[in-house]
């Protein structure tokens, strides 16, 4: 088969002087930043969905995209054609790890029995590629929201039978993920919501929806996939309300239900925003309960309200992911996954690769900012300076769960109104971190 991208050769790292846009000015996968190369901290993905399969249509207007390699009839054969394009690009941009739900990769059949012989043939066809080029799978996923079945969502749906249909695929799609080698599976909860109450049982669907997880580890047992599962938090779209909202209500959601010891959060940065929070406050709140695995690693339009999916070049929003990435102690089974399209103007193959470097490049650029910053200390040493009333005999007490209100009370008794506060000198830190980026 002739090649997809005959223009472009393996894109290498040519330095931050370089003119050449299809060069990394600052991703180099084999440099070493504090003890580990680049490409392990970082463990680019490259998405199915939005790269080979979109589009790129918007609700007032059709798909724009020139993919050459798609005849647009929706055949099996297409679909493995697709494979060998798909892993040209990933060779040549250099990312270790794809992500690809079962329906981006094979396409529906008449029956189900015939959609799980589809994945298979094609998941032959993406193992191969995968023992040709080295390239890993880092998640698998299905697809439980395009198809019209699932209007009233998957596992959520009223109707039994969807339910039901959801479990066949999500069974298929952790077979084939296991089967590929794949690190993760993740669970985004693409119409579990509503959109009215008024013919919605909440805490019905809630249950349902935890009874299927439940099920799903079952038989992650079973087959013995070790890798973790996903639940990738979105506050709405399509639905008004998803049950998945924020990764808090995604936690409590686990905890209540006995699922956490299973799932980790993978976080997007889109998500975030539309849920009303930062990228950074996903991360740490995900963090603080241990269960940060994965980012879906792109951003919004700060004017416009849709999930825009567009790829990160914020040097402070690459930034602030890779802190957080670093003060965890690195990624395990997780990577930065490029849950990113191309603008719909962006209509031409090779846009796929502008994008994808300058993704890659803003998070190696954030990766030696945040480094600096941890290995100069001085963030961390306020942060640190700041709670130093906690390091006191009562700090102790309280922090231990040992106190009481009459401590409090004798201390206060004794203190007097409070003289102690300081500047939070965020105008200072601000500062600091501008000597980085
Ligand atoms: C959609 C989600 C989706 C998940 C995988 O908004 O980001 O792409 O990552 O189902
Ligand atoms: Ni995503
Ligand atoms: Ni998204």
């Amino acid at each position: 088969m002739a090649e997809a991208f005959p223009d472009v050769k393996k894109i290498v790292y040519g330095g931050p002087k370089s003119r050449n846009p299809l060069e990394f000015k600052h991703y180099n996968a084999t440099e070493m930043v504090g003890g580990k190369t680049m490409k392990d901290h970082l463990r680019f993905s490259v998405v199915y969905w939005h790269t080979f399969s979109n589009p790129l249509g918007d609700p007032f207007g059709m798909g724009t995209a020139l993919r050459p390699w798609d005849d647009n009839s929706g055949s099996l054969a297409n679909a493995i054609k697709k494979v060998k394009v798909a892993f040209e690009f990933i060779e040549k941009l250099g990312a270790p790890y794809y992500a690809f739900h079962d329906r981006d990769v094979s396409p529906e059949g008449a029956t189900i029995q015939e959609s799980h012989k589809n994945l298979d043939a094609v998941a032959r066809a993406l193992k191969e590629e995968q023992d040709r080029t080295g390239v890993k799978l880092l998640w698998g996923t299905a697809n439980l929201f395009s198809n019209k079945r699932f209007m009233h969502g998957a596992a959520t749906s009223p109707n039994l039978d969807v339910f039901a249909f959801a479990g066949a695929q999500v069974k298929k799609a952790m077979e084939v993920t296991h089967e590929l080698g794949g690190e993760g599976y993740t669970f985004w909860g693409g119409r579990e919501g509503y959109s009215t109450l008024w013919n919605t049982d909440m805490k019905r669907e809630l249950d349902h929806l935890a009874a299927f997880l439940h099920m799903a580890v079952d038989y992650k047992k079973q087959i013995g996939f070790a890798g973790p599962f996903y639940i990738e938090p979105k506050p709405m779209e399509p639905t008004k309300h998803q049950y998945d909202s924020d990764a808090e209500s995604c936690l409590n959601f686990l905890r209540t239900y006995g699922l956490l010891p299973y799932f980790k959060l993978n976080i997007e940065t889109n998500h975030a925003s539309l849920a009303g929070h930062e990228m950074e406050h996903e991360l740490r709140i995900s963090m603080a309960s241990d269960a940060l695995g994965s980012i879906d690693a792109n951003t919004g339009d700060p004017l416009v309200g849709w999930d825009t999916d567009q790829f990160p070049t914020d040097i402070y929003l690459t930034t602030k992911c890779m802190l957080c990435i670093l003060d965890m102690g690195g990624l395990t089974t997780g990577g930065v996954n490029f849950d990113a399209k191309v603008r719909r103007e962006s209509f031409e193959p090779i846009d796929l690769f502008h994008a994808h470097i300058g993704g890659m490049d803003a998070f190696a650029r954030g990766l030696k900012i945040a480094h600096a910053i941890r290995e100069d200390g001085r963030l961390a040493s306020f942060v640190k300076d700041r709670y130093a009333s906690w390091n006191s005999d009562l700090g102790k007490t309280v922090e231990s769960g040992k106190a009481s209100f009459a401590d409090l009370e004798a201390h206060a008794f004794k203190a007097g109104d409070v003289t102690s506060n300081v500047s939070g000198r965020q105008e200072m830190l601000e500062n600091l971190v501008n000597e980085f980026v």
